[in-house]
Protein backbone atom coordinates (compact mmCIF):
# COMPACT_ATOMS: atom_id res chain seq x y z
CA UNK A 1 0.00 0.00 0.00
CA UNK A 2 1.27 3.46 -0.77
CA UNK A 3 -0.91 5.13 1.65
CA UNK A 4 2.17 5.43 4.01
CA UNK A 5 4.11 6.50 1.39
CA UNK A 6 2.16 8.96 0.73
CA UNK A 7 1.12 10.50 3.72
CA UNK A 8 4.84 11.06 4.62
CA UNK A 9 5.21 13.44 1.17
CA UNK A 10 2.22 15.55 2.34
CA UNK A 11 3.52 15.90 6.09
CA UNK A 12 6.66 16.70 4.54
CA UNK A 13 5.03 19.35 1.91
CA UNK A 14 3.95 20.81 4.76
CA UNK A 15 7.14 21.09 7.32
CA UNK A 16 9.07 22.42 4.36
CA UNK A 17 6.17 25.22 3.63
CA UNK A 18 5.87 26.15 7.59
CA UNK A 19 10.00 26.45 7.59
CA UNK A 20 9.39 28.87 4.41
CA UNK A 21 6.68 30.38 6.01
CA UNK A 22 4.12 30.32 3.48
CA UNK A 23 0.27 30.20 3.91
CA UNK A 24 -0.60 28.78 6.88
CA UNK A 25 -4.06 27.71 5.98
CA UNK A 26 -2.30 25.78 2.74
CA UNK A 27 0.04 23.96 5.49
CA UNK A 28 -2.54 22.77 7.59
CA UNK A 29 -4.69 21.13 4.84
CA UNK A 30 -1.48 19.12 3.73
CA UNK A 31 -1.59 18.39 7.21
CA UNK A 32 -5.45 16.90 7.07
CA UNK A 33 -4.33 15.33 3.63
CA UNK A 34 -1.62 13.67 5.42
CA UNK A 35 -3.26 12.41 8.29
CA UNK A 36 -6.61 11.47 6.01
CA UNK A 37 -4.50 9.26 4.01
CA UNK A 38 -2.34 7.49 6.82
CA UNK A 39 -5.73 6.86 8.39
CA UNK A 40 -7.53 5.47 5.29
CA UNK A 41 -7.74 1.59 5.79
CA UNK A 42 -8.10 0.48 2.08
CA UNK A 43 -5.29 0.87 -0.65
CA UNK A 44 -5.21 4.69 -2.37
CA UNK A 45 -4.45 3.27 -5.37
CA UNK A 46 -7.94 1.63 -5.14
CA UNK A 47 -9.59 4.36 -3.88
CA UNK A 48 -8.45 6.83 -6.83
CA UNK A 49 -9.32 3.81 -9.76
CA UNK A 50 -12.79 3.31 -8.57
CA UNK A 51 -13.33 7.11 -8.06
CA UNK A 52 -14.27 6.92 -4.40
CA UNK A 53 -11.17 8.79 -3.39
CA UNK A 54 -12.82 11.96 -4.27
CA UNK A 55 -15.42 11.67 -2.21
CA UNK A 56 -13.76 11.82 0.85
CA UNK A 57 -14.20 14.95 2.56
CA UNK A 58 -10.90 16.69 3.11
CA UNK A 59 -9.08 15.65 -0.25
CA UNK A 60 -9.35 18.75 -2.70
CA UNK A 61 -8.83 18.70 -6.58
CA UNK A 62 -5.24 19.76 -6.08
CA UNK A 63 -4.31 17.19 -3.34
CA UNK A 64 -6.32 14.72 -5.81
CA UNK A 65 -4.21 15.36 -8.48
CA UNK A 66 -0.88 15.08 -6.55
CA UNK A 67 -1.81 12.06 -4.83
CA UNK A 68 -2.57 11.24 -8.99
CA UNK A 69 0.45 12.00 -9.83
CA UNK A 70 1.95 10.05 -7.32
CA UNK A 71 0.14 6.57 -7.95
CA UNK A 72 1.20 7.35 -12.02
CA UNK A 73 4.76 8.42 -11.48
CA UNK A 74 6.08 7.60 -7.88
CA UNK A 75 6.70 11.08 -7.38
CA UNK A 76 4.76 14.38 -6.56
CA UNK A 77 6.36 17.64 -8.47
CA UNK A 78 5.56 20.13 -5.96
CA UNK A 79 7.29 17.85 -3.67
CA UNK A 80 10.46 17.97 -5.54
CA UNK A 81 10.20 21.71 -6.12
CA UNK A 82 9.85 22.24 -2.45
CA UNK A 83 12.57 20.23 -1.55
CA UNK A 84 15.17 22.16 -3.96
CA UNK A 85 14.41 25.74 -2.09
CA UNK A 86 15.98 24.43 1.37
CA UNK A 87 19.29 22.41 2.53
CA UNK A 88 17.72 18.68 2.81
CA UNK A 89 19.43 18.40 5.63
CA UNK A 90 17.32 20.86 7.21
CA UNK A 91 14.55 17.99 8.09
CA UNK A 92 16.76 15.84 10.35
CA UNK A 93 16.47 18.35 12.35
CA UNK A 94 12.95 18.20 12.56
CA UNK A 95 13.33 14.53 14.03
CA UNK A 96 14.76 15.92 16.98
CA UNK A 97 12.12 15.81 19.78
CA UNK A 98 11.27 19.52 21.05
CA UNK A 99 12.06 20.53 17.35
CA UNK A 100 9.65 21.83 15.32
CA UNK A 101 9.41 23.15 11.75
CA UNK A 102 9.26 26.63 13.68
CA UNK A 103 12.16 26.20 15.44
CA UNK A 104 13.83 25.31 12.86
CA UNK A 105 12.88 28.34 10.17
CA UNK A 106 14.54 30.31 13.59
CA UNK A 107 17.54 28.74 13.85
CA UNK A 108 17.89 28.10 10.15
CA UNK A 109 16.72 31.94 9.15
CA UNK A 110 18.44 33.61 11.99
CA UNK A 111 21.57 31.35 13.10
CA UNK A 112 22.40 30.07 9.52
CA UNK A 113 22.07 26.39 11.19
CA UNK A 114 21.36 23.56 8.57
CA UNK A 115 21.94 19.81 10.26
CA UNK A 116 22.36 18.84 13.59
CA UNK A 117 26.01 19.23 13.92
CA UNK A 118 25.34 23.24 13.91
CA UNK A 119 22.61 23.36 15.80
CA UNK A 120 25.10 21.69 18.87
CA UNK A 121 27.86 24.04 17.98
CA UNK A 122 25.36 27.28 18.65
CA UNK A 123 23.59 25.52 21.35
CA UNK A 124 27.34 25.13 23.10
CA UNK A 125 27.84 28.64 22.03
CA UNK A 126 24.85 30.35 23.97
CA UNK A 127 23.68 31.73 20.40
CA UNK A 128 20.30 29.65 20.68
CA UNK A 129 19.51 30.59 24.11
CA UNK A 130 20.00 34.16 23.40
CA UNK A 131 17.58 33.49 20.34
CA UNK A 132 14.29 35.32 20.96
CA UNK A 133 11.44 32.80 21.62
CA UNK A 134 14.65 29.95 22.73
CA UNK A 135 16.02 31.23 26.00
CA UNK A 136 18.16 28.72 28.78
CA UNK A 137 15.42 26.24 29.36
CA UNK A 138 14.13 25.66 25.81
CA UNK A 139 17.93 25.54 24.58
CA UNK A 140 18.83 22.77 27.25
CA UNK A 141 15.30 21.01 26.40
CA UNK A 142 16.67 20.96 22.21
CA UNK A 143 20.07 19.40 23.67
CA UNK A 144 18.05 17.01 25.29
CA UNK A 145 16.09 16.00 22.19
CA UNK A 146 19.46 15.91 20.36
CA UNK A 147 21.06 13.36 22.61
CA UNK A 148 17.41 11.62 22.90
CA UNK A 149 18.07 11.15 19.33
CA UNK A 150 21.21 9.76 19.27
CA UNK A 151 21.36 7.56 21.73
CA UNK A 152 17.90 6.22 21.20
CA UNK A 153 18.61 2.08 19.84
CA UNK A 154 16.53 2.09 16.68
CA UNK A 155 13.80 0.17 18.42
CA UNK A 156 10.74 0.70 16.47
CA UNK A 157 6.65 1.12 17.37
CA UNK A 158 4.09 -2.26 18.24
CA UNK A 159 2.43 -0.94 15.56
CA UNK A 160 5.83 -0.33 13.11
CA UNK A 161 6.89 -4.27 14.02
CA UNK A 162 3.28 -5.67 13.51
CA UNK A 163 3.18 -4.43 9.90
CA UNK A 164 6.22 -6.39 9.19
CA UNK A 165 5.24 -9.23 10.82
CA UNK A 166 2.35 -9.01 8.93
CA UNK A 167 4.15 -8.98 5.67
CA UNK A 168 6.52 -11.67 6.44
CA UNK A 169 3.83 -14.25 7.76
CA UNK A 170 1.62 -13.72 4.60
CA UNK A 171 4.46 -14.03 2.72
CA UNK A 172 5.57 -17.16 4.55
CA UNK A 173 2.19 -18.64 4.56
CA UNK A 174 1.68 -19.11 0.79
CA UNK A 175 5.47 -21.62 0.96
CA UNK A 176 5.24 -25.11 0.24
CA UNK A 177 5.71 -27.30 3.11
CA UNK A 178 4.57 -24.53 5.79
CA UNK A 179 2.94 -26.08 8.75
CA UNK A 180 2.97 -23.67 11.27
CA UNK A 181 4.11 -19.89 11.85
CA UNK A 182 4.52 -17.89 15.41
CA UNK A 183 5.18 -14.47 15.92
CA UNK A 184 7.64 -14.29 18.85
CA UNK A 185 10.14 -11.85 21.30
CA UNK A 186 9.47 -8.71 22.34
CA UNK A 187 6.20 -8.17 20.08
CA UNK A 188 4.07 -11.25 21.14
CA UNK A 189 4.23 -10.06 24.68
CA UNK A 190 3.12 -6.55 23.25
CA UNK A 191 6.11 -4.96 24.87
CA UNK A 192 6.29 -1.28 24.19
CA UNK A 193 9.33 -0.76 21.39
CA UNK A 194 10.66 -3.64 19.85
CA UNK A 195 14.46 -4.41 18.56
CA UNK A 196 13.21 -6.74 15.77
CA UNK A 197 10.95 -8.82 15.20
CA UNK A 198 11.18 -12.62 15.44
CA UNK A 199 9.15 -15.33 13.75
CA UNK A 200 9.19 -18.87 14.53
CA UNK A 201 7.92 -21.42 11.68
CA UNK A 202 7.44 -25.23 11.35
CA UNK A 203 8.74 -26.75 8.25
CA UNK A 204 10.78 -29.29 7.20
CA UNK A 205 12.99 -27.58 4.53
CA UNK A 206 14.55 -25.10 6.55
CA UNK A 207 16.84 -24.17 4.29
CA UNK A 208 14.72 -23.35 1.54
CA UNK A 209 12.38 -21.61 3.52
CA UNK A 210 15.29 -19.15 4.58
CA UNK A 211 15.89 -18.76 0.81
CA UNK A 212 12.73 -17.70 0.01
CA UNK A 213 12.44 -15.51 2.82
CA UNK A 214 15.94 -13.91 2.24
CA UNK A 215 15.12 -13.45 -1.89
CA UNK A 216 11.49 -11.89 -1.20
CA UNK A 217 10.42 -8.70 -2.50
CA UNK A 218 10.29 -6.78 0.47
CA UNK A 219 13.84 -7.37 1.79
CA UNK A 220 16.31 -4.50 1.39
CA UNK A 221 19.11 -6.07 3.39
CA UNK A 222 20.39 -9.86 4.18
CA UNK A 223 21.74 -9.55 7.13
CA UNK A 224 22.46 -13.18 8.00
CA UNK A 225 21.23 -16.24 6.04
CA UNK A 226 21.90 -20.31 7.08
CA UNK A 227 20.34 -23.90 7.38
CA UNK A 228 17.64 -22.98 9.89
CA UNK A 229 17.90 -19.14 11.08
CA UNK A 230 17.31 -16.00 8.33
CA UNK A 231 17.59 -12.17 9.36
CA UNK A 232 17.03 -9.38 6.81
CA UNK A 233 16.30 -5.39 7.08
CA UNK A 234 12.91 -5.68 5.18
CA UNK A 235 11.59 -2.42 4.28
CA UNK A 236 7.22 -1.93 5.07
CA UNK A 237 5.61 1.48 4.20
CA UNK A 238 6.69 3.20 7.09
CA UNK A 239 9.74 1.92 7.99
CA UNK A 240 12.51 -0.91 8.09
CA UNK A 241 12.39 -3.46 10.41
CA UNK A 242 14.84 -5.59 11.32
CA UNK A 243 13.08 -9.63 11.44
CA UNK A 244 14.60 -12.90 12.24
CA UNK A 245 13.02 -15.97 10.94
CA UNK A 246 13.99 -19.35 12.84
CA UNK A 247 12.83 -22.65 11.14
CA UNK A 248 12.04 -25.62 13.70
CA UNK A 249 10.68 -29.22 13.84
CA UNK A 250 6.88 -29.39 14.70
CA UNK A 251 8.29 -31.81 17.67
CA UNK A 252 10.21 -28.42 19.49
CA UNK A 253 7.82 -26.28 18.46
CA UNK A 254 6.13 -25.39 21.60
CA UNK A 255 9.70 -25.12 23.28
CA UNK A 256 10.94 -23.02 20.30
CA UNK A 257 7.94 -20.52 20.50
CA UNK A 258 8.63 -20.61 24.88
CA UNK A 259 12.04 -19.44 24.16
CA UNK A 260 12.10 -17.35 21.67
CA UNK A 261 9.58 -15.40 23.21
CA UNK A 262 11.21 -14.69 25.88
CA UNK A 263 11.63 -12.21 27.81
CA UNK A 264 15.30 -13.50 28.28
CA UNK A 265 14.99 -13.04 32.02
CA UNK A 266 11.61 -14.86 32.20
CA UNK A 267 13.63 -17.56 30.32
CA UNK A 268 16.82 -17.19 32.62
CA UNK A 269 14.17 -17.40 36.03
CA UNK A 270 12.26 -20.53 34.36
CA UNK A 271 15.19 -22.30 33.61
CA UNK A 272 16.86 -22.03 37.56
CA UNK A 273 13.10 -23.90 38.45
CA UNK A 274 13.73 -26.58 35.54
CA UNK A 275 17.54 -27.15 37.21
CA UNK A 276 16.15 -27.29 40.57
CA UNK A 277 13.57 -30.33 39.46
CA UNK A 278 16.40 -32.41 37.79
CA UNK A 279 15.52 -31.19 34.46
CA UNK A 280 17.23 -29.53 31.51
CA UNK A 281 15.25 -26.84 29.58
CA UNK A 282 16.09 -24.87 25.95
CA UNK A 283 14.68 -24.28 22.75
CA UNK A 284 14.48 -27.70 21.58
CA UNK A 285 11.96 -29.15 24.76
CA UNK A 286 12.25 -30.11 28.33
CA UNK A 287 14.47 -32.83 29.27
CA UNK A 288 14.52 -35.67 32.01
CA UNK A 289 18.08 -36.66 31.25
CA UNK A 290 17.99 -38.00 27.36
CA UNK A 291 14.42 -38.12 27.44
CA UNK A 292 12.18 -35.23 25.98
CA UNK A 293 8.89 -34.96 28.33
CA UNK A 294 7.94 -31.84 26.71
CA UNK A 295 8.11 -29.63 23.62
CA UNK A 296 5.37 -29.68 21.18
CA UNK A 297 3.52 -27.17 22.80
CA UNK A 298 3.84 -24.26 25.23
CA UNK A 299 1.48 -25.29 27.20
CA UNK A 300 3.14 -29.02 28.25
CA UNK A 301 6.68 -26.74 29.83
CA UNK A 302 4.49 -24.92 32.24
CA UNK A 303 2.76 -27.83 33.24
CA UNK A 304 5.74 -30.09 33.74
CA UNK A 305 7.33 -27.28 35.70
CA UNK A 306 4.44 -27.27 38.02
CA UNK A 307 3.21 -24.16 36.97
CA UNK A 308 0.11 -22.71 35.60
CA UNK A 309 0.39 -21.56 31.80
CA UNK A 310 2.06 -17.92 31.76
CA UNK A 311 0.08 -16.02 29.07
CA UNK A 312 3.13 -14.52 27.07
CA UNK A 313 2.00 -10.51 27.89
CA UNK A 314 3.31 -11.43 31.77
CA UNK A 315 6.43 -12.59 30.29
CA UNK A 316 8.66 -10.31 31.94
CA UNK A 317 9.69 -11.96 35.70
CA UNK A 318 7.94 -10.10 37.66
CA UNK A 319 6.15 -11.99 39.48
CA UNK A 320 4.41 -14.18 37.23
CA UNK A 321 6.42 -17.27 37.59
CA UNK A 322 5.78 -17.33 41.57
CA UNK A 323 2.14 -16.58 41.01
CA UNK A 324 1.36 -19.36 38.26
CA UNK A 325 2.99 -21.55 41.15
CA UNK A 326 0.38 -20.47 43.83
CA UNK A 327 -2.18 -20.67 41.19
CA UNK A 328 -2.86 -17.51 41.54
CA UNK A 329 -2.34 -15.20 38.28
CA UNK A 330 -4.82 -13.10 37.39
CA UNK A 331 -7.65 -13.55 34.46
CA UNK A 332 -6.16 -10.50 32.21
CA UNK A 333 -8.61 -8.37 30.43
CA UNK A 334 -9.14 -9.26 26.64
CA UNK A 335 -10.32 -7.25 23.99
CA UNK A 336 -13.96 -9.01 23.79
CA UNK A 337 -14.23 -7.57 27.09
CA UNK A 338 -14.48 -4.01 25.91
CA UNK A 339 -17.83 -2.88 25.46
CA UNK A 340 -17.35 0.85 24.31
CA UNK A 341 -14.93 3.34 23.94
CA UNK A 342 -14.74 6.59 25.72
CA UNK A 343 -12.26 8.50 24.00
CA UNK A 344 -13.05 9.47 20.58
CA UNK A 345 -12.93 12.97 18.41
CA UNK A 346 -14.86 14.15 15.47
CA UNK A 347 -14.46 16.85 13.02
CA UNK A 348 -15.79 19.26 15.06
CA UNK A 349 -12.30 19.44 16.33
CA UNK A 350 -9.43 17.52 14.99
CA UNK A 351 -11.24 14.49 13.69
CA UNK A 352 -12.05 13.15 9.93
CA UNK A 353 -15.47 12.32 10.24
CA UNK A 354 -19.01 12.90 12.03
CA UNK A 355 -20.45 11.47 14.85
CA UNK A 356 -23.06 8.99 13.06
CA UNK A 357 -20.24 7.95 11.01
CA UNK A 358 -18.27 6.94 13.69
CA UNK A 359 -20.78 5.54 16.00
CA UNK A 360 -21.83 3.56 12.84
CA UNK A 361 -18.16 2.28 12.91
CA UNK A 362 -18.28 1.83 16.43
CA UNK A 363 -21.28 -0.52 15.82
CA UNK A 364 -19.88 -2.36 13.42
CA UNK A 365 -17.25 -3.13 15.70
CA UNK A 366 -19.81 -4.71 18.41
CA UNK A 367 -19.35 -1.95 20.51
CA UNK A 368 -22.46 -0.74 23.01
CA UNK A 369 -21.12 3.20 23.91
CA UNK A 370 -19.41 5.56 21.91
CA UNK A 371 -18.24 9.01 23.64
CA UNK A 372 -17.56 11.71 21.59
CA UNK A 373 -14.41 13.44 23.45
CA UNK A 374 -13.38 16.71 21.61
CA UNK A 375 -11.15 18.96 22.43
CA UNK A 376 -11.83 22.25 24.41
CA UNK A 377 -11.06 26.29 23.10
CA UNK A 378 -7.67 26.66 24.37
CA UNK A 379 -6.54 23.68 22.62
CA UNK A 380 -6.68 26.30 19.13
CA UNK A 381 -4.59 23.89 16.63
CA UNK A 382 -7.04 20.96 17.03
CA UNK A 383 -9.99 23.24 16.49
CA UNK A 384 -11.26 22.84 20.35
CA UNK A 385 -14.80 23.87 20.91
CA UNK A 386 -16.04 26.62 22.43
CA UNK A 387 -18.71 26.37 25.25
CA UNK A 388 -21.22 27.28 22.71
CA UNK A 389 -20.60 24.39 20.22
CA UNK A 390 -20.21 21.67 23.02
CA UNK A 391 -23.18 23.01 24.22
CA UNK A 392 -24.62 22.24 20.48
CA UNK A 393 -23.04 18.90 20.47
CA UNK A 394 -24.25 17.75 23.23
CA UNK A 395 -27.95 18.97 22.06
CA UNK A 396 -27.01 16.68 18.63
CA UNK A 397 -25.89 13.70 20.57
CA UNK A 398 -29.21 13.03 22.46
CA UNK A 399 -31.32 13.27 19.43
CA UNK A 400 -28.99 11.24 17.30
CA UNK A 401 -29.58 8.97 20.20
CA UNK A 402 -33.43 8.97 19.85
CA UNK A 403 -32.72 7.74 16.40
CA UNK A 404 -30.09 5.80 17.26
CA UNK A 405 -30.56 1.58 17.96
CA UNK A 406 -28.08 -0.83 19.60
CA UNK A 407 -25.35 1.76 20.16
CA UNK A 408 -25.94 4.70 22.94
CA UNK A 409 -23.35 8.12 21.87
CA UNK A 410 -22.29 9.10 25.33
CA UNK A 411 -21.94 13.36 25.69
CA UNK A 412 -18.38 13.69 26.91
CA UNK A 413 -15.22 16.17 26.05
CA UNK A 414 -11.50 16.03 26.42
CA UNK A 415 -10.83 19.41 28.41
CA UNK A 416 -8.25 20.96 28.79
CA UNK A 417 -6.14 21.45 32.09
CA UNK A 418 -5.00 25.40 31.59
CA UNK A 419 -1.24 26.32 33.13
CA UNK A 420 -2.90 27.34 36.10
CA UNK A 421 -4.46 24.43 37.13
CA UNK A 422 -8.47 24.98 35.59
CA UNK A 423 -10.50 24.24 33.39
CA UNK A 424 -11.16 25.05 30.15
CA UNK A 425 -15.20 24.66 30.78
CA UNK A 426 -17.15 25.69 33.55
CA UNK A 427 -18.65 23.11 35.72
CA UNK A 428 -21.92 24.32 34.63
CA UNK A 429 -21.60 22.93 31.29
CA UNK A 430 -19.77 19.97 32.54
CA UNK A 431 -22.47 18.93 34.40
CA UNK A 432 -24.37 18.50 31.34
CA UNK A 433 -21.93 15.80 30.36
CA UNK A 434 -21.60 12.02 30.56
CA UNK A 435 -18.24 11.78 30.82
CA UNK A 436 -15.27 14.13 31.33
CA UNK A 437 -11.90 13.55 29.91
CA UNK A 438 -9.27 16.22 31.39
CA UNK A 439 -5.59 16.07 30.08
CA UNK A 440 -2.82 18.46 29.69
CA UNK A 441 -2.20 19.43 26.08
CA UNK A 442 0.63 22.34 27.19
CA UNK A 443 3.67 22.94 29.13
CA UNK A 444 4.71 19.50 28.97
CA UNK A 445 7.91 20.41 29.77
CA UNK A 446 7.08 22.07 33.42
CA UNK A 447 8.51 20.82 36.12
CA UNK A 448 7.58 17.77 38.81
CA UNK A 449 5.78 20.25 40.84
CA UNK A 450 4.04 22.36 38.35
CA UNK A 451 2.75 19.20 35.99
CA UNK A 452 1.61 17.25 38.95
CA UNK A 453 -0.11 19.95 40.98
CA UNK A 454 -2.00 20.53 37.48
CA UNK A 455 -3.38 17.08 37.20
CA UNK A 456 -4.18 16.47 40.82
CA UNK A 457 -6.32 20.12 40.83
CA UNK A 458 -7.87 18.23 37.92
CA UNK A 459 -9.16 15.40 39.78
CA UNK A 460 -10.32 17.49 42.95
CA UNK A 461 -13.16 18.53 40.20
CA UNK A 462 -16.19 16.42 41.06
CA UNK A 463 -16.65 16.31 37.16
CA UNK A 464 -13.41 15.49 36.17
CA UNK A 465 -13.94 11.51 35.51
CA UNK A 466 -10.23 10.28 33.60
CA UNK A 467 -6.95 11.68 33.17
CA UNK A 468 -5.92 11.08 29.32
CA UNK A 469 -2.58 10.19 28.29
CA UNK A 470 -1.31 11.00 32.12
CA UNK A 471 2.36 11.44 31.49
CA UNK A 472 1.71 13.20 27.90
CA UNK A 473 5.14 11.18 26.01
CA UNK A 474 5.06 10.00 22.68
CA UNK A 475 7.05 7.18 21.89
CA UNK A 476 10.27 8.20 19.85
CA UNK A 477 9.56 11.32 19.74
CA UNK A 478 8.28 13.33 23.26
CA UNK A 479 9.89 12.03 26.58
CA UNK A 480 7.29 11.86 29.00
CA UNK A 481 6.14 14.30 31.76
CA UNK A 482 8.28 14.88 34.82
CA UNK A 483 4.85 14.00 36.29
CA UNK A 484 4.78 12.16 40.51
CA UNK A 485 3.10 9.20 39.24
CA UNK A 486 2.78 7.88 42.84
CA UNK A 487 0.85 11.07 43.48
CA UNK A 488 -1.31 10.75 40.63
CA UNK A 489 -2.25 7.30 41.88
CA UNK A 490 -2.70 8.13 45.25
CA UNK A 491 -4.93 11.25 44.31
CA UNK A 492 -7.12 9.21 41.72
CA UNK A 493 -8.45 6.77 44.29
CA UNK A 494 -9.01 9.49 46.95
CA UNK A 495 -11.02 11.58 43.92
CA UNK A 496 -12.77 8.20 42.10
CA UNK A 497 -11.20 9.64 39.33
CA UNK A 498 -10.08 7.13 36.26
CA UNK A 499 -7.19 7.03 34.86
CA UNK A 500 -6.33 6.53 30.94
CA UNK A 501 -4.38 3.65 29.00
CA UNK A 502 -4.17 5.36 25.27
CA UNK A 503 -4.09 2.77 23.24
CA UNK A 504 -2.71 5.12 20.63
CA UNK A 505 0.88 2.72 19.96
CA UNK A 506 2.43 6.36 19.93
CA UNK A 507 1.63 6.82 23.55
CA UNK A 508 0.46 4.13 26.01
CA UNK A 509 0.04 5.96 28.43
CA UNK A 510 -0.33 4.74 31.12
CA UNK A 511 1.88 2.32 30.74
CA UNK A 512 2.36 -1.27 31.97
CA UNK A 513 4.22 -0.20 34.89
CA UNK A 514 1.56 2.06 35.73
CA UNK A 515 -0.92 0.25 35.22
CA UNK A 516 0.34 -2.23 37.51
CA UNK A 517 0.90 0.40 40.40
CA UNK A 518 -2.79 1.99 39.59
CA UNK A 519 -4.42 -1.39 39.94
CA UNK A 520 -2.37 -2.59 42.95
CA UNK A 521 -3.83 0.75 44.38
CA UNK A 522 -6.96 -0.04 43.24
CA UNK A 523 -7.76 2.92 40.57
CA UNK A 524 -10.22 2.84 37.78
CA UNK A 525 -8.63 2.43 34.45
CA UNK A 526 -10.16 3.42 31.28
CA UNK A 527 -8.48 2.04 27.97
CA UNK A 528 -9.45 4.67 25.03
CA UNK A 529 -8.43 4.82 21.36
CA UNK A 530 -8.07 8.77 21.17
CA UNK A 531 -9.53 7.94 17.54
CA UNK A 532 -9.57 10.88 15.38
CA UNK A 533 -11.04 8.76 12.32
CA UNK A 534 -12.97 5.17 12.15
CA UNK A 535 -9.84 3.40 11.56
CA UNK A 536 -8.41 4.81 14.85
CA UNK A 537 -10.97 2.82 16.91
CA UNK A 538 -8.95 -0.44 15.99
CA UNK A 539 -6.20 0.31 18.15
CA UNK A 540 -8.07 -0.99 20.98
CA UNK A 541 -5.72 -3.99 21.55
CA UNK A 542 -2.54 -1.95 22.06
CA UNK A 543 -4.28 -0.32 24.81
CA UNK A 544 -5.85 -4.20 26.02
CA UNK A 545 -2.26 -5.66 25.53
CA UNK A 546 -0.70 -2.48 27.55
CA UNK A 547 -2.90 -2.90 30.63
CA UNK A 548 -3.08 -6.86 30.69
CA UNK A 549 0.95 -6.17 30.58
CA UNK A 550 0.01 -4.46 33.92
CA UNK A 551 -1.91 -7.43 35.09
CA UNK A 552 -5.52 -5.95 34.65
CA UNK A 553 -8.36 -7.97 34.43
CA UNK A 554 -12.09 -7.21 33.39
CA UNK A 555 -13.08 -5.76 36.83
CA UNK A 556 -9.91 -2.78 36.40
CA UNK A 557 -11.48 -1.48 33.43
CA UNK A 558 -14.35 0.83 33.51
CA UNK A 559 -15.79 0.47 29.89
CA UNK A 560 -15.83 -2.86 30.11
CA UNK A 561 -19.03 -2.08 31.84
CA UNK A 562 -22.15 -1.02 30.19
CA UNK A 563 -23.34 2.63 30.07
CA UNK A 564 -26.14 2.58 32.46
CA UNK A 565 -23.03 1.41 34.78
CA UNK A 566 -20.86 3.77 33.49
CA UNK A 567 -22.97 6.44 34.42
CA UNK A 568 -23.59 5.43 37.67
CA UNK A 569 -20.04 5.51 38.58
CA UNK A 570 -19.84 8.57 37.23
CA UNK A 571 -22.78 10.17 39.31
CA UNK A 572 -21.34 9.28 42.43
CA UNK A 573 -18.52 11.61 42.47
CA UNK A 574 -20.78 14.07 41.42
CA UNK A 575 -22.53 16.60 44.35
P1 LIG B 1 13.77 -6.99 21.47
O1 LIG B 1 13.95 -7.68 20.17
O2 LIG B 1 14.97 -6.29 21.95
O3 LIG B 1 12.57 -6.11 21.48
O4 LIG B 1 13.46 -8.09 22.59
P2 LIG B 1 13.24 -9.67 22.43
O5 LIG B 1 12.72 -10.14 23.74
O6 LIG B 1 12.44 -9.98 21.23
O7 LIG B 1 14.73 -10.23 22.31
P3 LIG B 1 15.53 -10.93 21.12
O8 LIG B 1 14.95 -10.66 19.79
O9 LIG B 1 16.96 -10.56 21.33
O10 LIG B 1 15.40 -12.47 21.45
C1 LIG B 1 14.18 -13.15 21.36
C2 LIG B 1 14.00 -14.04 22.54
O11 LIG B 1 15.00 -15.06 22.55
C3 LIG B 1 14.16 -13.38 23.89
O12 LIG B 1 12.98 -12.72 24.30
C4 LIG B 1 14.50 -14.53 24.76
C5 LIG B 1 15.32 -15.42 23.88
N1 LIG B 1 16.73 -15.17 24.14
C6 LIG B 1 17.58 -14.43 23.41
N2 LIG B 1 18.80 -14.45 23.97
C7 LIG B 1 18.71 -15.21 25.07
C8 LIG B 1 19.63 -15.62 26.08
O13 LIG B 1 20.80 -15.27 26.08
N3 LIG B 1 19.15 -16.40 27.08
C9 LIG B 1 17.87 -16.81 27.12
N4 LIG B 1 17.47 -17.58 28.12
N5 LIG B 1 16.97 -16.45 26.21
C10 LIG B 1 17.39 -15.66 25.19
CA1 LIG C 1 13.03 -9.47 19.12
CA1 LIG D 1 15.68 -11.39 17.49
Amino acid sequence: MKNAVLSKLFNQMADVMEILGEDRFRISTYRKVARIIADIPDDIETLLATGQLAKIPGIGKSSLAKIEEFVKAGTITAHRQLLTKIPTTLLELLTIPGMGPKGVKAVYEKLKVTSIAELKGVIEAGSLAALPGFGDKKASAIAKGIKFLETSTGRIRLDQALEAADMVSEFLQELSGIKKIQTAGSLRRCAETIGDVDILVAAAKGKQVIQAFTDAQFVQEVLAAGPTKGSAIIQTATSPVHVDVRVVSGKSFGAAAQYFTGSKQHNVHLREIAVKNKLKLNEYGLFKGDEMIAGRVEEEIYQKLGLDYIQPLLREDRGEIEAAKTHSLPELIQPKDIKGDLHVHTNASDGNCDISEIAWAAKQAGYKYICITDHSKSSAIANGLSAKRLAEQIKTIRKLNEQLKGLTILAGTEVDILADSSLDFDNKLLAELDFVIAAIHSGLAGSREKVTTRTLKAMDNPYVNCIAHPTGRLIGQREPMDIDMAAVIKHAVQTHTALEVNANPWRLDLKDNHCRMAIEAQVMLVIGTDAHSTAGLGLMGFGVATAARGWATKANVLNTRSAAKIKTWTKSKRP
